[in-house]
């Protein structure tokens, strides 16, 4: 039976256009869920959009539209991000479809059945655009004798009739729950933080609304629709089939492997979402990672700075893999980011075209003009003693074993460095071993160093495809890899320096390309233009992203 992978993005509201926050959330999940692919797991990857509530109602209103309408088109803009960001998810939910108002309406039946929900009426505080309950102690005074939330929302007094959820009974299994499993919330600053919340005591949930209408009725009682926040979290168990439990994907799928989310609802996640699933009868998901936040250039991103930024623009002027590759790699995951101009353009010219481009295009290139343009052969040429160098390659051969635990606590950056420790000592390889000067003295050590790069580079770059797939792809096409032969069982895990999973000597290999361009400032507004979002075309630093760089 093969190993199974549940991972899911948080779906996200629809009040607004995606921008870097989401495009970034998914971007991570993408990453695993193609790493579990190429290690042969059968995976499930979930994203979707949060349709309902107030906050959603409010937006289609003052877009002066039926909120099925605007959430219908504004939920197409986060699936065509799918397209520009080259995630692959599995599936795509909306908390309209029926599948959802279904599983939705059976959790709660399930709930109501075990005694977990009872009708009272609620008065206290409401951010809508938090969609949160707030208790006093939490606020501070805000104008007009409204309070502001710790997001920095606006809560409003409300008073209506409405159901809850015993969260309070739920303290005590709650602590128990996170102490008997260490790594159910990633990073640990953040489980500590839900820990001492939950510790200080938890209040019954208000799960329903009365005072307007966009959202799932309640079974039963009609008058109310339930909490956008109980709907949402249902979606990971509608996708995988719920309410029915012992066929279809739920038994091969449930509990969740994984749900991704920003800090800012981890609390929804980690503290209500395992209560309402162990009150449901249901397992928790195993884990939830919080990562952080996302700047820009220093700056709070919001709407009404106006710097949001667009990941369409950033995908037009820097290119999507260089995208990919600086998101996951300039910040260490959890903790929060700040994007610039500045920063993306150095790793893009300093790490992709001069480290890793630069590697594969010079020992391609060498290889074409030396080897006749074929796989070089080494054998024989290979020798443990008198070649002590040889470690560049049984460094990249190690480095899936290496890299496989870091990804499974979603350490990418750890994972890039790692990789990029090997990039920079293969380089540091070229260099030593001079294979230019060899082919005027020992054609033999020539060929089985340019050997050794090509297997370095297929070992690097088989492992990196899940960050850039589109362009370790063309990497893989210049060393004839088959398209059936990268994945990690591809990989040499022999101990020996050559397998059968090893570049064939003698291979045809195509013409060599530059796949990492440098990035040109184009001296106008275009580059820095995708940094402050003013700019979605991006136009000029897509000619920028056509040059080729040099190896
Ligand atoms: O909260 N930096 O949806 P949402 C990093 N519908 N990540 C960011 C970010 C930023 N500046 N801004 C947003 C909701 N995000 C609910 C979720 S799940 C059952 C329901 C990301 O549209 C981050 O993942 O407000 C954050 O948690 C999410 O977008 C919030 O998206």
């Amino acid at each position: 039976m093969s190993q199974r992978y549940y991972v899911t993005t948080p779906i996200y509201y629809v009040n607004d256009d995606p921008h870097i926050g989401h495009a970034y959330t998914t971007l991570a999940c993408d990453v695993i869920a193609r790493f579990k692919r190429l290690d042969g797991f059968e995976v499930k990857f979930l994203t979707g959009t949060d349709e309902h509530g107030q906050k959603v109602a409010k937006s289609a209103a003052v877009a002066g539209m039926d909120p099925q309408a605007f959430t219908d088109k504004v939920s197409k803009n986060f699936r065509d991000l799918a397209g520009v960001m080259n995630y692959s998810n599995d599936d795509f939910i909306r908390t309209t479809e029926d599948r959802h108002t279904r599983a939705c309406q059976a959790l709660w039946r399930a709930l109501q059945e075990k005694g977990e929900i009872y009708l009272g009426s609620y008065a206290g505080w409401y951010a809508v655009r938090d969609e949160a309950f707030y208790a006093e102690s939490e606020l501070k005074p805000g104008p007009g004798g409204k309070r502001i939330a710790p997001s920095g929302a606006e809560a409003e007094w409300m008073e209506e009739p409405s159901y809850f959820f015993r969260l309070s009974a739920w303290q005590e299994r709650l602590l128990k729950f996170y102490d008997e499993h260490p790594g159910f919330i990633l990073p640990k600053s953040r489980r500590n933080e839900v820990t001492s919340f939950v510790s200080g005591g938890l209040q019954d949930l208000s799960i329903s609304r009365t005072t307007f209408t966009w959202g799932v009725p309640v079974p039963g009682d009609e008058a109310h629709i339930m909490y956008v926040w109980l709907d949402a979290l249902t979606n990971y168990i509608t996708a995988v089939g719920y309410p029915v439990i012992d066929k279809g994907e739920y038994p091969r799928f449930w509990p969740a492997d994984l749900h991704m989310v920003g800090k800012d609802i981890l609390r929804f996640h980690a503290v209500y979402w395992p209560a309402f699933l162990m009150a449901a009868g249901l397992q928790p998901p195993k884990r939830v990672f919080a990562h952080g936040w996302w700047t820009n250039e220093g700056q709070k991103i919001s709407k009404s700075v106006g710097n949001i930024i667009d990941p369409i623009a950033l995908v037009n002027t820097y290119g999507l893999d260089p995208v990919r590759y600086f998101l996951l790699r300039e910040v260490p995951f959890g903790n929060d980011g700040d994007f610039s101009h500045a920063a993306m353009v150095n790793r893009m010219n300093g790490e992709l075209a001069n480290d890793y481009g630069n590697l594969a295009q010079r020992a391609l290139s060498m290889i074409a003009r030396n080897c006749d343009g074929k796989v070089p052969d080494p054998t024989d040429k290979l020798d443990r003693q008198t070649w002590p160098t040889l470690a560049t390659l049984s460094n990249a051969q190690a480095l899936i074993d290496e890299i496989r635990p870091m990804i499974d606590r979603q350490a990418f950056h750890e994972a890039i460095e790692r990789v990029w420790a090997i990039i920079r000592d293969a380089n540091r390889f070229v260099d030593s071993e001079a294979p230019w000067a060899l082919k005027n003295t020992d054609v033999r050590r020539m060929e089985a160093v340019l050997y050794v790069l090509a297997e370095v580079i297929r070992h690097i770059t088989i492992i990196l495809q899940p960050f850039m797939p589109g362009s370790c792809g063309k990497i893989l096409d210049q060393l004839a890899v088959p398209t059936n032969a990268r994945d990690f069982n591809a990989l040499n895990t022999s101990g020996h320096f050559i397998d059968e999973n090893s570049l064939k000597p003698g291979t045809p290999l195509p013409k060599p390309e530059g796949v990492f361009p440098r990035f040109q400032e184009p001296g106008t507004e275009a580059a820095k233009g995708a940094g402050k979002g003013a700019n979605p075309g991006g136009k000029a630093g897509k000619g920028a992203g056509k040059k080729r760089g040099k190896g």
